[in-house]
């Protein structure tokens, strides 16, 4: 098994310690305004659906974009506090965030691996999910943490059965996985806090495999780029309870134009069924797409320990 498989197989006794740590409480206060890079801001398009849903008012911004370009994102003069989201707590435009909050008067919390991370001196609150120590370049076991930290801090309901879920699903998605790896171009479709977890699935077979992938709220996808699909083309599809009928529809679309769509929750030419609903099917059907990711970078014979182009954290000097 490679290092990548292990750390995705193992994550699932850490997310206990996440999951019953006694100081990650409700967050209070004015709008929350999320923040990260990468798979931290995936994490964080997800969690500010959560946090809405659970009626905590909230947006997710990328690290950049709220530290340069603020007065387009927030009118100035309204109340806010910013949750900074950063696996290493190094990531330049995530501290330079969370600093810029500071000087100017925004609470901030923290939420990182790393106790001793740039980012976690920063917070007036910090919260720590400690992660895989075998963990690499690629967010894995320490993305299903943050996003079990953050929910707990949204107050989303968090189903017991979800560690157990999550497992059942990444091996019954694992023994079927044949008829996806054959495509190149995969398209990952959820809405509410599945949607950061659609492009979080997409990110990861960019990282680990350089396969061209794209990832839009489900409905989105007839408006222009279904014309992409054809006899070449995988769907997973994070299917929402609520929403699970019109989804149905388009994914039966889609097989009909030739993709071979994999229905997590819902129809598909494979389709797992997934019982947790709500923000926590996020955390149920993500390490199914991290393994996606790593069994379809082994197919290609790419090593994901030491991608192409990427290091574990992203300073710029
Ligand atoms: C975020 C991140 C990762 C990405 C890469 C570089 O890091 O962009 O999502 O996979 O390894 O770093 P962090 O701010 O969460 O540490």
């Amino acid at each position: 098994m490679t290092q990548t498989e292990t750390v995705i197989r193992e994550q699932f006794p850490f997310w206990q310690a996440v999951l019953d740590a006694p100081e990650i409480t409700k967050l209070a206060g004015p709008h929350a305004v999320l923040v990260g890079c990468g798979t931290s801001y995936n994490l964080a398009l997800s969690l500010a659906a959560a946090f809405n849903a659970a009626g905590h008012s909230a947006q997710a911004v990328p690290a950049h974009e709220w530290l340069r370009r603020r007065r387009d994102y927030a009118a100035s003069g309204v109340d806010l506090q910013i949750v900074v989201l950063s696996r290493s707590g190094e990531t330049t435009e995530a501290v330079d965030a969370a600093r810029a909050a500071r000087k100017a008067g925004d609470p901030v919390t923290a939420v990182t691996c790393f106790p001793n991370s740039e980012l976690a001196s920063l917070g007036e609150r910090v919260i720590i999910a400690e992660t895989h120590p075998d963990e690499g370049i690629v967010m894995t076991a320490s993305a299903s943490l943050m996003l079990i930290a953050g929910l707990r801090l949204a107050g989303a309901q968090i189903d017991p059965g979800s560690a157990e879920e999550a497992q059942s699903l990444l091996d019954r998605l694992e023994a079927k996985l044949s008829q996806v790896a054959e495509r190149q171009h995969i398209v990952y479709l959820g809405g509410g806090p599945l949607y950061g977890i659609a492009v979080e699935g997409s990110l990861k077979l960019q990282e680990m495999s350089q396969v061209v992938t794209q990832a839009y709220h489900p409905l989105e996808y007839r408006h222009g780029p279904i014309s992409m699909i054809d006899a070449n083309s995988a769907v997973v599809f994070l299917y929402s309870d609520e929403t699970e009928a019109e989804e149905a529809k388009l994914a039966a679309e889609l097989s009909q134009k030739g993709a071979f769509v994999v229905g997590l929750g819902g129809p598909g030419d494979l389709s797992l069924p997934v019982k947790t609903t709500g923000a926590s099917r996020a955390l149920v059907v993500l390490p199914a797409l991290q393994l996606l990711g790593e069994r379809l970078a082994q197919a290609r014979g790419i090593d994901t320990v030491s991608p192409r182009h990427l290091t574990k954290v992203v300073q710029i000097g």
